[in-house]
Formats: C-alpha cells, structure tokens, sequence
C-alpha cells in the first residue's frame, strides 16, 4: 500500500493547429506528468501543463521536474498515499512556491489513494455535484476567417456554445474589430468572451473594454499585467462587463488579495495555479464568500490534465463562467487509452477509479523527451 518508486516524465504532444496567445504560439504542448507506484502494483498518476517554457509563468516543465525530484519525492517513498492531505501539509513546510510541482505530486497521491480504495478521485473531495460541465473553445489561429468558420462549425457539433478569443498579439483596436465581426457573425447562439493574457495597459484596457462591452462582450479576461491589481480593480469599478483575474490569480492569498480589493470580480481557477486539488477548492471557497464568479480554467491539459481538472471541478456547485476543459480536443494524440468526452456543449466527469483515465504507456514513452 506504500509509495515504492516516483517518475517524473517530461511529455510533448503536437496541436492539430498553432494556438496564438500574447506571449507564445503553441505548436507542440509540453506537459509534465508523475507517476506514483505502491508496492502492490497500483500506480497514481496525475498531470500539470506549462505554456511556451518560461514565457507564459515562472514554472518551467524542467523546473518542475527538478524540483520534484530533488525537494519533494524523497521525503514520499515509503509513506501512506491515504494521507496525502498530511504528506502535501509537511511537503509545504520545506518546498515554498513551487505551486505547479506541489500540485502535480498531489495529484498523483489523490489518483493513488483513490485507486487504493477503488473510488472516483472526486469522492476523496467531497463528492461531485455535476456529472458533466459546460465547455469553452478559444478561438486562437491568429485569422478571423478561419476563427469564424471554427466557431460555425463546432456550434453545429454541439460541441461549444462559449468562444474564448485571444485578443493580446499586436494592435488592440484591430483586435477589437476582429472580435466584433466574430460577435456578428456567431450572433447570439454563442457566448463570446477575450483573453488579453496581460498585453495591455491601462489606457489601451479602458479604451477597448469600453468597445467591447457595447459589443456584448461577456466576459474580459487578464487585461492588464499581472502585478497591477489596483489598474484591475479600477476596470473592474469601472466596467458592468464582468474582469476576470488569471495570471494575477494564483495561491489562495493572492485570491484573498483580489477579493478583498476586487482586483476582478471573476477568478479562473487552475489545480496548477493553486498547488493542488484541495488548494483549488480553497481558492474557490474564497472566491464564493466574497461572490466572486468561478470559471474552471485550464493551461491546455491533455486528457489526463483535463481529468484532473474535471474531479475538482465536479465538486464546487457553482462555477458562474463554466469549464475551457478543451485541452484534449487541440491535441493531435493522446497518452491515454481512453479519452475525454464532449457532447451537448459539455465536457463529461469521468468516473473512477482515481481519475478514471487509463495510461497508454507506449504513447507515454513515444512522446517523453529522453
Ligand atoms: C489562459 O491564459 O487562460 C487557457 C485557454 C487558452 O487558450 O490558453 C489558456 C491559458
Ligand atoms: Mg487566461
């Protein structure tokens, strides 16, 4: 029943298109995954996403790794994976920060523990309150022609009813209008919402949210940089349109920080962001008691990232802004024997045992660096 051994694999999968943010285009996504062993043969496994190496935060997928393997996996052999919530409380008393590692040997324990009891993950969170969650798309490819005819052809699949734009590469008025068009064209059968991914300043901000809400826009996402809490919270006094709060959105006190000056007064919640399963629903549990609205976010997970996501996701109530539990979908391949499942403009909770994803070890290794 013990932890026996501990792998840390670096991962690469391609994406069946570019995806333009403000800081990186991603072609190839690298993910980092743990693989937790107990001395039975049961194996928990579980899964973080980085965007363009150090470009998009500080947590790089070889910082990640390092880290595991140095400060925290070592102080894990031989002990209880049922006490993950001890384990990861004296693992935060030695490794400060270093949210995204934290979160991703986290979330192997919770897939091992689970697995150990042959329960859902979600049942070790306090159980899940949706058996399935309503599911952005971004719009990313950088071409509003091909942007638009995207958008038509997956409100025609039932697949997404909500349409992320990223607007923070180049001009801001010209991403404006190109939003604008994409709001004509998709009309009121979609819900469009931007993510600025922290491109402008607070002049540029206040003159294009102002276009945007009369646009019917619904939603802006990190206009602004993300140590400028006090510009946020003036957008956010300012605009009726709901500012969301991402990059500045990390740890629970950071949440605590946004709240209590309303730097935003919506929060994407990430398991990376937070350093864990049970951080994130904390985070939420901020954000509710200050009636922040939830969106469950993502950094563009593969199905085992995106499954993590989901357990956590199922057990908060109310998420006002829904899941972009898309990952799995930008992918070419997957490193998972099954896969995650869309339909009616939702994203399905898979059932357990753990996470309920099985590993393809084989693709595992096929797209591991060496
Ligand atoms: C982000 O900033 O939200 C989420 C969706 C997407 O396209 O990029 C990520 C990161
Ligand atoms: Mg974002």
């Amino acid at each position: 029943m013990n932890i026996h051994s501990i792998f840390i694999h670096i991962v690469e999968l391609p994406t069946i298109r570019p995806h333009k943010l403000s800081m990186h285009t991603i072609t190839k996504q690298t993910i980092v995954v743990a693989q937790i062993n107990d001395t039975e043969g049961l194996t928990g496994w579980s899964e973080v996403a980085t965007i363009g190496g150090a470009s998009y935060g500080e947590a790089t997928p070889e910082a990640i790794k390092v880290n595991c393997e140095t400060y925290i996996t070592p102080h894990l052999i031989g002990k209880n994976p049922q006490q993950f919530n001890l384990l990861m409380y004296e693992i935060s008393k030695t490794v400060s920060g270093n949210y995204f590692a934290r979160a991703l040997i986290e979330g192997a324990l919770i897939d091992l523990a689970a697995k150990q009891r042959n329960i859902p993950a979600y049942d070790l969170l306090g159980g899940k309150t949706h058996d399935s969650l309503p599911v952005a798309w971004t719009l990313a490819s950088g071409d509003t022609g091909k942007d638009i005819e995207e958008a038509k052809e997956l409100l025609l699949q039932k697949k997404h009813r909500i349409f992320k734009l990223k607007i923070g590469v180049g001009d801001a008025m010209e991403n404006v209008e190109h939003v604008l068009k994409i709001k004509k064209e998709v009309g009121d059968g979609a819900r469009l919402t931007v993510d600025v991914n922290q491109a402008w300043d607070e002049t540029t901000a206040n003159y294009a949210i102002a276009r945007l809400q009369d646009g019917g826009v619904s939603m802006i996402e990190q206009p602004l940089p993300k140590w400028n809490f006090e510009g946020m919270s003036r957008l956010t006094e300012r605009f009726s349109v709901p500012i969301m709060a991402d990059e500045g959105a990390n740890s629970i006190h950071e949440i605590f920080q946004i709240a209590k000056h309303r730097s935003g007064n919506s929060i994407a919640l990430k398991v990376c962001k937070a350093g864990g399963l049970q951080a994130t629903k904390t985070a939420a549990g901020i954000a509710e008691a200050a009636g922040l609205g939830l969106y469950g976010g993502t950094m563009i997970e593969s199905s085992l990232g995106t499954a993590v996501g989901l357990h956590v996701y199922s057990t908060i109530p109310h998420l006002e802004f829904g899941t972009e539990l898309f990952g799995p979908l930008l992918f070419k391949d997957t490193i998972t024997a099954n896969n995650i499942e869309y339909s009616n403009f939702e994203v399905v909770v898979p059932d357990g045992p753990g996470f309920g994803m099985i590993i393809d070890e084989e693709k595992l290794d096929h797209y591991k660096r060496s």
